[in-house]
């Protein structure tokens, strides 16, 4: 059995595995830690990389989002079935990593006021230079114009979750608009979210509904 451990809410760095592991429908557990066991944890060594999420399978425990995402992805039949599709499915996977670690800062800063300006830099330089190179690679791979590699994948499901988080209306100065600009990324949005196989499982629905 797949444990997984992630804090008490939905992000994409947990919710990329949930998702695959369900669509294929293999059982996993999810503890969903408070952020104060989290931190006595933490300071005890307990987690391989000081973070979350977190696996753990035959009593021994991973890190890192991406590698736990590929080996749940992998073991969900969503991960490449050869070279060149896990070339773009990591392409996408790196894509996600890379604009949390830009937009980070401005989550995680405490002070309003400086938190407002790494945001507002965020917006001014960055989110549709990311967009656009995420949109550029879909056309570039897909030829169905439906999915990354023209199969359902973790790519999809990777970039349809961060969009959506983008566009969630969350993100304070992030005006969900902004992906009119990327009408191939916007259809790409719909068609994933409308697919029946993905939007009937419980952990899409918990993931819209908050
Ligand atoms: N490189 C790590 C980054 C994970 C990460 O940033 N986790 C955050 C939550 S999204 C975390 O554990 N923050 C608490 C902390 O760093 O103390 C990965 O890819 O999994």
């Amino acid at each position: 059995m797949i444990k997984l451990i992630y804090f008490e809410f939905n992000f994409w760095r947990i919710d990329i595995s949930k998702l695959s592991l369900s669509y294929s429908e293999i059982p996993y557990k999810l503890e969903k830690l408070p952020r104060n066991e989290f931190f006595k944890k933490k300071k005890s060594g307990f987690f391989p990389f000081g973070q979350l999420p977190v696996m753990i399978i035959d009593k021994k425990m991973y890190g890192q989002t991406l590698a736990i995402a590929k080996f749940c992805a992998s073991k969900s039949g969503l991960y490449g079935k050869n070279d060149k599709e896990s070339l773009v499915i990591d392409q996408v996977l790196n894509w996600a990593n890379d604009i949390n670690t830009i937009i980070a800062p401005s989550i995680r800063e405490k002070n309003r006021e400086k938190q407002l300006k790494l945001r507002k830099n965020f917006v001014d330089n960055h989110l549709m230079i990311w967009f656009n190179f995420l949109e550029k690679l879909f056309l570039k791979t897909s030829k169905n114009k439906k999915f990354f590699t023209d199969r359902f994948s973790l790519a999809d499901i990777t970039a349809w979750r961060v969009i959506h988080w983008f566009i969630s209306g969350k993100l304070e100065l992030i005006d969900p608009k902004f992906i009119m600009s990327f009408k191939n990324l916007q259809k790409f949005y719909t068609g994933i979210y409308n697919k029946k196989s993905f939007n009937k499982l419980k952990e899409f629905e918990e993931i819209i509904s908050n």
